[in-house]
């Protein structure tokens, strides 16, 4: 038993159409018009593969196919939402992995024990509407409906009208699960798996991750009479905050920091930049640590206050905390593999997925395929075709160990 690659790959191509930039990557945002055709193409499939759609109030959309129980599911999802020129394969390689076991398990005839239900969650990016995994974050319990609908783009568009205005404003009764258990398939985006030169990752949990805003207040003024010595420009302080966050990762030890947007106002040539606003991305496998690093990063912001008279503000808006997955489910990830022949190497994720989310509500797990150069996030984000058919074999004999297959003893899937 084995999924079909060719069509796998023709899937991805055919999604990766939608939102595709001349670079040959994607920008999908969430709720944009994009995500709406990407959505009505995964819906069409879906019923083509002849699963029950449902969506919910989040917009998160569901396929479920029915097991010989009625149980709760095993769970396979990911996102169909990418960053601005992002890649092919985040988000998509799992949803599409999680499309071709149901499409493998109906040519087959296998009916499973328990249900199989497919995810594509909304917004998992959190790049138009911050933070990330917000709506399986909704979905577990740590995000309010209120709190999802008033979240803002940078345009001061609402999540609430957005979801609405693509037609995936769905119900809460229809929301994922009951979940028996939880798999995501997922490009690494890192460099492990390329240099240990193993295919497929076993994943064991994800780092902590936290998102602050920071906000320059310092004075607009002309850029020409106004003498050095009296300015209190935004972007100097901004650009001391930049560089010290870089500071305060490199010295501690498996710490990552990030500051990925900046918005100077008002943003003209001639005038000393008054308000600068931008983000701070930490991250480390700690959640002590994390702590640390924040703490350092609004001691600087006191420092460079101080120093140039811009006030600094600093708010820590979103923490995802480390999260080590289930052992139960990350031993049948395993067994698929060693199932399969297939080659692996455990690693915990530096990328945030909706899988942190999910482990608080069910056990969960996730299978990474190599990431060529350890890039994504990039128009240059590629995994070779046996890579990831790989790891979407290792999803349908992790899926089929979980739900168990109707009439056989137990749910040891031959090679
Ligand atoms: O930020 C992340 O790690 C994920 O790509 N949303
Ligand atoms: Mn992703
Ligand atoms: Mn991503």
């Amino acid at each position: 038993m084995r999924i079909n690659a060719d069509r796998l790959h023709e899937s991805l191509r055919q999604l990766a159409q939608i939102g595709a930039t001349p670079g040959g990557g994607v920008t999908r945002l969430a709720l944009s018009s994009e995500d709406r055709t990407a959505r009505d193409l995964l819906r069409r499939w879906l019923e083509e593969a002849s699963l029950h759609l449902r969506v919910d109030d989040f917009g998160n959309m569901t396929g479920r196919r029915a097991g010989s129980e009625s149980s709760a599911a095993v769970v396979m999802a990911s996102h169909i939402d990418t960053v601005r020129c992002g890649g092919r394969y985040d988000g998509a390689y799992g949803v599409l992995g999680a499309l071709e076991v149901m499409r493998t398990l109906n040519d087959l005839g296998v009916t499973t024990r328990k249900p199989l239900e497919l995810v594509n969650w909304t917004n998992e990016e959190g790049v138009r509407f911050e933070p990330a995994m917000l709506a399986s974050g909704a979905v577990a319990g740590r995000f309010s409906p209120d709190y999802v609908a008033d979240r803002t783009d940078r345009a001061g568009l609402r999540f609430g009208d957005e979801l609405a205005r693509i037609g995936y404003k769905g119900d809460r009764a229809h929301r994922p699960g009951p979940v028996a258990a939880y798999l995501e398939l997922h490009i690494e985006q890192g460099p492990v798996l390329e240099d240990a030169g193993i295919p497929v990752g076993v994943v064991e949990g994800i780092v902590g991750i936290t998102w602050s805003e920071i906000v320059a207040d310092g004075r607009a003024d002309h850029a020409g009479p106004s003498p050095m010595p009296l300015r209190r420009d935004a972007l100097v302080a901004a650009a001391r905050m930049i560089a010290g966050v870089d500071d305060i990762a490199r010295a501690i030890e498996g710490a990552v920091g990030t500051v990925g947007r900046i918005a100077a106002e008002p943003n003209v040539i001639n005038t000393i930049p008054g308000k600068v606003t931008l983000s701070v991305d930490l991250r480390h496998p700690d959640a002590a640590t994390l702590d640390r690093l924040m703490a350092a990063l609004e001691h600087l912001a006191r420092d460079v206050t101080a120093l140039t008279g811009v006030t600094i503000g600093v708010n820590r808006f979103w923490t995802s905390e480390p999260t080590p997955f289930s052992t139960e489910v990350v031993d049948a990830v395993q067994a698929a593999a060693d199932a399969l022949g297939i080659a692996t190497q455990r690693l915990w994720s530096g990328a945030g997925h909706d899988a942190k989310y999910m482990q608080e509500v069910a056990p969960s797990a996730m299978i990474f395929a190599r990431s060529v150069n350890g890039l994504s996030h990039c128009e240059q984000e590629y995994s070779t075709p046996e890579d990831l058919e790989a790891g979407a074999n290792v999803l349908l004999y992790a899926a089929l160990r979980l739900a168990g297959i109707e009439g056989e003893r137990i749910s040891h899937t031959r090679g």
